[in-house]
Formats: C-alpha cells, sequence, structure tokens
C-alpha cells in the first residue's frame, strides 16, 4: 500500500497525489499539526477555516470510499508536526511508499524532502499542477531577463491559455485595460452582499476547538462565514460572476468605510486552498463576457490578477527562495508597531483597514497595498516583522503568495525584482480613492506640523532617506525634480514631523 499525504492547501479533488490512488489498498494521511497553527500565530478565522475545509473535504474522500487517516488537534495521541505525524502513520500502516504532492511553501519542501532518509522510505513527491505556470516554464521565461515584469508574463500565459484571445491577438486590441479601472469610491452604488456559509457541526467542532486552544492568537473568531467545502466555494464563484463581476473593474481600487468586500471575488481564500481552481474561475469570468455578463475591462482585470499576478508571484517565490526570505535593500528597520495589532491610532485609513482585517481575515487588495503596504513602505518597518504580520493575519497566506507582495509589492526590499517602483504614495491618493480621510483627526491637505496627515511628509522622507538608493529609477526622476527644488525650510519641516513620527511609533505611542 501506498500513504498519501495530503495537506491543508490540497483540498482539491484534483489534486497529483490521488490521480492514481488505490481505493483498497491505500491510505490518505490529513492531520491538523500545532506546528503549522503556530509557527506564526495564525488568525482565529485562518485557523478554523483551514481545520474546517480540511475536515469537510476528508468526510468527502471518505464518502468516496477511501480510507482516510485524520488526525484532529486534539486526538490525545496527536504529536504535533508533519514529519512526526507521518512517523507515527508509518509505523501504523507499513507502506511500501509516501505519495505527496509538492508543498506550496518552502520550509515546508524542506521538510518533505528529509523524510525520504529519516523513514529510509521512497517519497514520490508530484508536481502541483494546479498551478497553470510550472517551475521550469517560469525559470526558462525568466532566464536572461533583464527586468522581470509580470505583464510580459501574463502576455505569455494568456496565448499559453487561449484566453480572452482573438486570432492571436488580445480580445478588444489591448492586452491591459487598467486605466479604466480607477473610478473613485460611490456610496450609491448598490454593493451585493458576499457569500454568506451556515455553520455545520463540523464547523461549530473546530470553532469550538479554535477559541479553546487558540485564544492568544489575534482575530474575531466569530462571525464565521467562509465557505468549508468546494460545493460552497462554487456557490461564492457563482454569485461572484454573476453578481459582483461586472463592477469589479470600475470600483477595484476604490475604498469604502464600513465596506470590507466591495467588488472583490472574495475567492482567494479557496483558490488558495485547492477547494476552487485557478483555471475554472479563470474560465467563469471569459464565458461571463462571452455571454455579455460583464464588461472587458472588468473581466480582463480579474484574469490578469489570477493568470497574471497569482502564477507570478508563486514564480517568483520559487525561483528565489530561500534567499528572497532575508531581502531588506532599503535597510528598513523600525519595529511592528501596536496599531498593527488593534491599538488606537488616530490614522483613520489605518485604523479602518486593521479593524477589517481583524474581524475578517481580509482586506481586499488595495487595502493591503496602498494603505497598510504604503505605511509599512515610507515608515520604514522591518520586512521581516511585517512579513510575519501578514503571514499570519490573512486567511489567504501561505509564504508563497505572501511574500512576494510584501518583500517585493510593498516593500520593495527586493530592489525592484517583482514591481518597478516603490508603491509610495502621499495621503492624496487615499483621499482620491477612499472616503476615509473625512473621518481622520489629521488633515489630508496639510503637508506639515502636528495636524498633518503623516503620509504627506513620511512620503518624501522615505524618498530622501533612501535617495542612494532609488535615484537612478526613472519612475521616480519627477519625484526626485521636486525635492531638488524644495527650500530647506521645507525639507527640514518633512525631516522633523518625520523622525518625530516614527520615534512615537517605535515607542508604541498612539500617532
Ligand atoms: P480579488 O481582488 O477578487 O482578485 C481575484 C484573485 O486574484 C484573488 O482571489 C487572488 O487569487 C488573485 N490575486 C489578486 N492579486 C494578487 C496578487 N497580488 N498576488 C497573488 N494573487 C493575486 N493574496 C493571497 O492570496 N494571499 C496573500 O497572502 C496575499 N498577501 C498580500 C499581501 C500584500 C501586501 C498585498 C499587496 C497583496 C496580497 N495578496 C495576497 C494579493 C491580494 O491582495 C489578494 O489576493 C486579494 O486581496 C484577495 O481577495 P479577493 O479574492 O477578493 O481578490
Ligand atoms: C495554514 C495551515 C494550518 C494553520 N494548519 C494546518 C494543519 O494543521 N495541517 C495541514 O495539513 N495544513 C495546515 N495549514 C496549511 C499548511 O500550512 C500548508 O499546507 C503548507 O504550508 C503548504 O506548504
Ligand atoms: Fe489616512 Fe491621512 Fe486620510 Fe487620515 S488624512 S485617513 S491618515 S490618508
Amino acid at each position: 500500500m501506498n500513504l498519501r499525504l495530503i495537506l491543508g492547501d490540497q483540498l482539491s479533488h484534483s489534486i497529483s497525489s490521488l490521480t492514481d490512488i488505490d481505493p483498497q489498498h491505500d491510505v490518505i494521511l490529513m492531520c491538523e499539526v500545532h506546528e503549522e497553527a503556530t509557527y506564526v500565530k495564525h488568525h482565529k478565522k485562518k485557523i478554523a477555516f483551514i481545520f474546517s475545509a480540511m475536515r469537510h473535504f476528508a468526510e468527502e474522500l471518505k464518502n468516496k470510499g477511501y480510507t482516510v487517516r485524520y488526525t484532529t488537534l486534539d486526538d490525545a495521541q496527536n504529536s504535533g508536526s508533519f514529519t512526526a505525524e507521518l512517523g507515527r502513520a508509518i509505523k501504523d500502516f507499513k507502506p511500501k511508499k509516501i505519495i505527496i504532492t509538492e508543498a506550496g511553501e518552502y520550509r515546508v519542501q524542506t521538510m518533505i524532502k528529509s523524510w525520504e532518509k529519516k523513514f529510509e522510505l521512497a517519497v514520490e513527491v508530484r508536481p502541483d499542477d494546479r498551478f497553470l505556470c510550472t517551475h521550469e516554464e517560469f525559470q526558462a521565461w525568466a532566464h536572461n531577463r533583464k527586468e522581470l515584469r509580470m505583464e510580459y508574463f501574463y502576455r505569455e500565459m494568456r496565448k499559453k491559455y487561449n484566453i480572452l484571445m482573438n486570432n492571436g491577438k488580445p480580445e478588444g486590441g489591448e492586452w491591459n485595460y487598467d486605466s479604466m479601472n480607477r473610478k473613485t469610491p460611490d456610496k450609491a452604488v448598490k454593493i451585493p452582499k458576499t457569500y454568506n456559509a451556515q455553520i455545520d457541526n463540523i464547523t461549530r467542532n473546530v470553532l469550538d476547538l479554535v477559541a479553546d486552544q487558540f485564544d492568544s492568537h489575534f482575530g474575531d473568531l466569530e462571525p464565521f462565514y467562509f465557505a468549508v467545502t468546494r460545493e460552497q466555494a462554487l456557490y461564492a464563484l457563482d454569485k461572484f460572476i454573476n453578481e459582483r463581476l461586472c463592477n469589479f473593474g470600475d470600483y477595484q481600487d476604490a475604498m469604502i468605510q464600513g465596506e470590507p468586500w466591495l467588488f472583490h471575488s472574495h475567492l482567494s481564500f479557496y483558490i488558495n486552498c485547492g477547494l476552487l481552481l485557478p483555471l475554472e474561475c479563470i474560465k467563469a469570468a471569459e464565458q461571463a463576457y462571452n455571454n455579455e455578463m460583464a464588461p472587458l475591462n472588468a473581466v480582463e482585470g480579474f484574469i490578469r490578477q489570477i493568470l497574471g499576478w497569482r502564477e507570478y508571484v508563486r514564480g517568483i517565490y520559487w525561483l528565489k527562495m530561500p534567499e528572497y526570505e532575508a531581502e531588506n535593500m532599503l535597510d528598513a528597520q523600525t519595529p511592528l508597531p501596536p496599531l498593527f495589532w488593534g491599538a488606537e491610532t488616530h490614522m483613520n485609513c489605518l485604523r479602518q483597514c486593521i479593524k477589517e482585517t481583524k474581524e475578517n481575515a481580509y482586506a481586499h487588495h488595495i487595502q493591503r497595498l496602498m494603505v497598510i503596504g504604503n505605511f509599512s513602505l515610507i515608515a520604514g518597518l522591518s520586512p521581516n516583522e511585517v512579513n510575519d504580520w501578514y503571514m499570519l493575519v490573512y486567511a489567504d497566506a501561505y509564504q508563497w503568495v505572501e511574500l512576494p507582495n510584501v518583500t517585493g509589492m510593498i516593500l520593495y526590499a527586493d530592489g525592484g525584482l517583482l514591481a518597478s517602483k516603490p508603491y509610495a504614495a502621499s495621503g492624496a491618493y487615499i483621499n482620491k480613492m477612499s472616503d476615509y480621510c473625512k473621518g481622520c483627526k489629521y488633515s489630508v491637505t496639510k503637508k506639515n506640523g502636528p495636524q498633518a496627515c503623516p503620509f504627506n511628509y513620511l512620503y518624501w522622507d522615505f524618498l530622501i532617506r533612501n535617495e542612494d538608493k532609488l535615484c537612478d529609477n526613472p519612475r521616480l526622476r519627477l519625484s526626485f525634480n521636486t525635492i531638488s527644488k524644495m527650500s530647506e525650510d521645507k525639507l527640514s519641516a518633512i525631516k522633523s514631523d518625520s523622525s518625530r513620527f516614527i520615534k512615537k511609533l517605535s515607542d508604541g505611542e498612539c500617532v
């Protein structure tokens, strides 16, 4: 018999480790382990989501006639780690071979590589073919390129999968309709309710377990509304395609106070743990375009996120690990301030985004990028601490996707490998794309002084601090030109406001 190990983000019936399973003899091993739940202290809702989805998936496998050995976290015999649980199962079942689909994270893949020697047993590691670009294809694409840019990678992927293509040309004549996707928030537009699953007995048990075992972890456990089965996740996909996709493009960059979900899909949790397949989400959106249910700017924008960004960040991760974890090109050292854990702040945009993160284990892209991310960048927060935070607070976070988005996209800590320029912005951007500034103690129009929006002076201070590392970037030329024309008084106001602010931040004071 073979022992087939399924990890918590491999909950797909088509997963490569199950393709040739022998239901008579083989055993599937799944385990909830303390090590996975605590190597960073994941958000309570994230743990509950993964455990409940794992338990439902195990039930489905059993109903298909497979033998599943499932260890719950509170099982008295649970030994607490993948390696130890595997060791226990090997003793019990004496398999000929271990079969597993490659892990999403480098950390776990390293663990898997140690097993053959440790257990003196064959370990067959299969590719994860749910991803649309193989490691080899990405390496070949990246090889000898002066610059890696998502846009060019994405075009190759569009061609490879023949998505939104018309006789070899991109549908509508352009590859990318992002310039149409910047509508400012509009409270008059009705936002549909997001998917809200019923809690069944399996989920109830998991919620009780998480409340009991992970009380000290960040985040609100309830209300709990995530889909935890493929059937529910398919329903959530359907709901997105029918109700939100048509407005996805227009309001992709908008933020509205008290509206955490907007017109985003809220599918990343399900795609990343395997309940949905990326290609089926892409095809569903393309179909909606063909059926004239959604405009091209929305459909192309949505597809680019999955076929482009998602695959691109995964490619970068495997290309650059393990060194990528230690990148800190801008030498940012400020510790993560208490406001990231919900402590009081006067900055309304951050308060709202972190409050919603705490409630939902979710924030949409522009909140992660242009509010929390932008702040982390221009306040010079330590990449290690910011990475740990993003890794634990979001229910869709796995290191292969979290790390490139944080180290590469928001912190520019990889020196521009992933993004062509730092995503730094002053308060004017947040004011244009949100209604947060209206409820803020700071004034977004003031540039300096105690009442001024901190984004306004931190933005310039960030550029000044890092001039030697950033001044050659052609996309920052205009900003550096502006700095060169600033008066001594202006420069010293920026510096003194920023150092006062960063000192308060580092001392853990309310800012
Ligand atoms: P939508 O806006 O509806 O987008 C559709 C899908 O596109 C998403 O479900 C996701 O699968 C994919 N996608 C969109 N943007 C990205 C991206 N930049 N990278 C990879 N996939 C993308 N996404 C994660 O899945 N896990 C993370 O841990 C994660 N961390 C992030 C950290 C930072 C600092 C930033 C800026 C982005 C991060 N993202 C992460 C990307 C993105 O913010 C989320 O995928 C998105 O907000 C999930 O919500 P949604 O499903 O409603 O996405
Ligand atoms: C995120 C997570 C958590 C919190 N717990 C478990 C677990 O107990 N068992 C499990 O199989 N998977 C869990 N996961 C998902 C894993 O972290 C994920 O499968 C690996 O990181 C992929 O490399
Ligand atoms: Fe955020 Fe500045 Fe606006 Fe306040 S004024 S909400 S700190 S951008």
